[in-house]
């Protein structure tokens, strides 16, 4: 018995050091409020996250690119851009009407921004419009 309680202790710091290279490694999909940080395996290969209603998922802008590229959410979850690069970004979609950023300076939070209505939404960088995104709403 004793030898059980020793292992858990010794098994806790290391689940969480796997916790945080699992977290690294997926890009930042980061969930506010009541949540705590979590991520999926599978996102990190195909570059896309997922966020459900009321829940907010961050999308790092990084070297001239989002991360995630594809944002899989559920209508009414709110979105934010991190901008983690050392120059301005916008996060604009491709109507022009459904969201834009404004200016993110370097590290700067956008306001979050919630989709209601389903679809699959493009957008780019409005300094740089070769670097695009997607936001899917589900
Ligand atoms: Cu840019």
């Amino acid at each position: 018995m004793r030898d059980l309680l020793l292992d858990k202790a010794k098994l806790i710091p290391v689940l969480v050091v796997a916790a945080v290279i699992a977290v690294g490694s997926a890009g930042v999909i980061l969930l506010t409020g009541d949540e705590t940080a979590s991520t999926t395996p599978a996102a990190a290969s195909s570059g896309s996250a997922s966020a459900s209603g009321g829940d907010t998922a961050a999308v790092s802008i990084r070297d001239f690119m989002f991360d995630p590229e594809a944002l899989e959410g559920e209508a009414g979850a709110k979105i934010e851009w991190v901008n983690d690069d050392d120059a301005n970004h916008t996060a604009t979609s491709d109507d022009d009407s459904s969201f834009d950023t404004g200016n993110l300076d370097a590290g700067q939070t956008s306001e979050p921004i919630t989709l209601d209505k389903p679809g699959e939404y493009t957008y780019v960088c409005a300094v740089h419009p070769y670097m695009h995104g997607t936001v899917e709403v589900k």
